[in-house]
């Protein structure tokens, strides 16, 4: 293998992308394959189809000095990494059919020598899924080829910085699949390269968002019961996190995004004799939302009953987490679908968006002026200082701070 590796990655969505333009930025020769024809002309420009802060800049730059092209069909190369989905199939069953189409179309290219590297999110085991299927099309490569999973870790919204610098853990088929890919990581990961082996490397990443989601599950289950004996949960976690050993997180509207509320699936439904507090953390914080709905609603009745009119509900925040404007998988968004589809009036606001497909946006202002229940879903930055003599319902503690 040449001493700078020139590199297909397969899949150019949230991570593919970000990982592709950080790779060519150390201009080794990236080929960036996506099946839809929309995003490969799109990079091609030198523009993104995606939302992350200085992706745009990264892109540009790599594609007009050309270590960064994109294409339907893979090239040949010496290191393939593969960067697709790993959505759901029924009954919260991971569906790795595209890890295993993206390796089917890699398979006519690959030679002795490659390393292929697999990113997606995947249950265990899929590595050695894909390592057969590769040698079943081409048995002559048997031992001949490297292998390794190697889970991203970033953060939406902060990507760029994380992947350059985040620990990663790598994991080989072998020794030497885990070394070679250890040696292509140093090309552009600044954080640490802890070995491991495949299945290891596999069940990390989804350890590490199943515990995320057990504590945020946590959290949740406290603020409904504080909710019931008349405590103020924030205030409770902030005096329990003073204990030297305790570090409680904040409960919401239920917990969002493509990772957290994915990931613990993939255990549960590989190991559901076992995966008990990850399957119940699952269902706390997928509760937690409906628990809020429920909250509303009430509210809204009872300010029916005391001034007999319905009230204007501003729904304030639609994204998923605080400060971004990602609203898929968002349960502030569920809460306002949810709400729009009862008799009750709801005025919709996300100061991170401009427009939005279905909802009708409102500016805070008007939402402040016009409503008559005040309902906080995320803590966005621009909710902290607001004040207003109207009914507050505040699911995430932004009044407070
Ligand atoms: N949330 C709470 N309370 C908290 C913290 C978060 O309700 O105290 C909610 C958020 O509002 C959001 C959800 O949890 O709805 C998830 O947000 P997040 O910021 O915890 O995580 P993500 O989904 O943006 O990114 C996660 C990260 N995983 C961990 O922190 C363990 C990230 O490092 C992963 O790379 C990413 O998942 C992924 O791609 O898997």
């Amino acid at each position: 293998m040449s001493n700078k590796p020139n590199v297909v990655m397969v899949g150019l969505g949230y991570i593919g992308l970000p990982t592709a333009a950080l790779i060519a930025s150390r201009n080794i020769k990236v080929t960036g394959v996506d099946i839809h024809q929309h995003v490969v002309d799109t990079i091609n420009k030198g523009e993104i189809h995606i939302i992350e802060p200085d992706l745009d800049g990264l892109v540009h730059h790599v594609v007009k000095d050309k270590f960064l092209t994109a294409s339907t069909t893979p090239v040949e190369a010496d290191v393939y990494l593969i960067a697709v989905p790993t959505p759901f199939k029924g009954d919260h069953e991971p569906d790795i059919s595209y890890v295993e189409s993206a390796t089917r179309a890699i398979l006519p290219t690959l030679k002795e020598g490659v390393l292929v590297i697999i990113e997606s999110t995947s249950p265990v085991g899929t590595t050695e899924k894909m390592e057969a299927v590769i040698f079943s099309e081409r048995p002559e490569l048997k031992g001949k080829i490297f292998m390794a999973y190697c889970p991203e870790r970033v953060l939406p919204g902060n990507v760029i910085y994380e992947l350059e610098h985040n620990d990663r853990a790598i994991g080989g088929i072998n020794e030497e699949s885990t070394e070679k890919a250890v040696w292509f990581y140093k090309h552009f990961v600044k954080g640490e390269l802890h070995k491991t082996n495949a299945k290891t490397a596999e069940m990390c990443k989804l350890v590490e968002n199943s515990s995320r989601d057990a504590q945020i599950a946590f959290a949740n289950e406290l603020s409904m019961i504080c909710d019931e004996a008349g405590i103020n949960v924030w205030e409770l976690i902030r005096l329990a996190n003073k204990h030297p050993r305790v570090n409680i997180l904040q409960p919401g509207t239920g917990v969002g995004g493509h990772c957290i509320a994915v990931d613990p699936w993939f255990i549960v439904s590989e190991f559901p004799e076992q995966a008990k507090i990850i399957r119940i953390a699952r269902e706390i914080n997928n509760y937690k939302t409906e628990w809020v709905i429920e909250k509303i609603k009430n509210t809204a009745l009872q300010f029916e009953l005391d001034n007999g009119k319905k009230p204007k509900i501003a729904a304030m925040g639609l994204a998923f987490k605080p400060n971004i404007d990602d609203l898929r998988e968002s349960p502030a968004l569920n809460v306002v679908t949810a709400l729009q589809n009862t008799t009750l009036s709801i005025l919709a606001v996300e100061p991170n968006i401009e427009s939005h497909k279905t909802l009708e946006i409102f500016s805070i202002d008007q939402a402040l002026n016009d409503a008559d229940i005040i309902v906080y879903l995320v803590a966005h930055d621009q909710f902290k200082t607001l004040k207003s003599n109207k009914l507050v319902l505040d699911f995430c503690n932004v009044t407070n701070q």
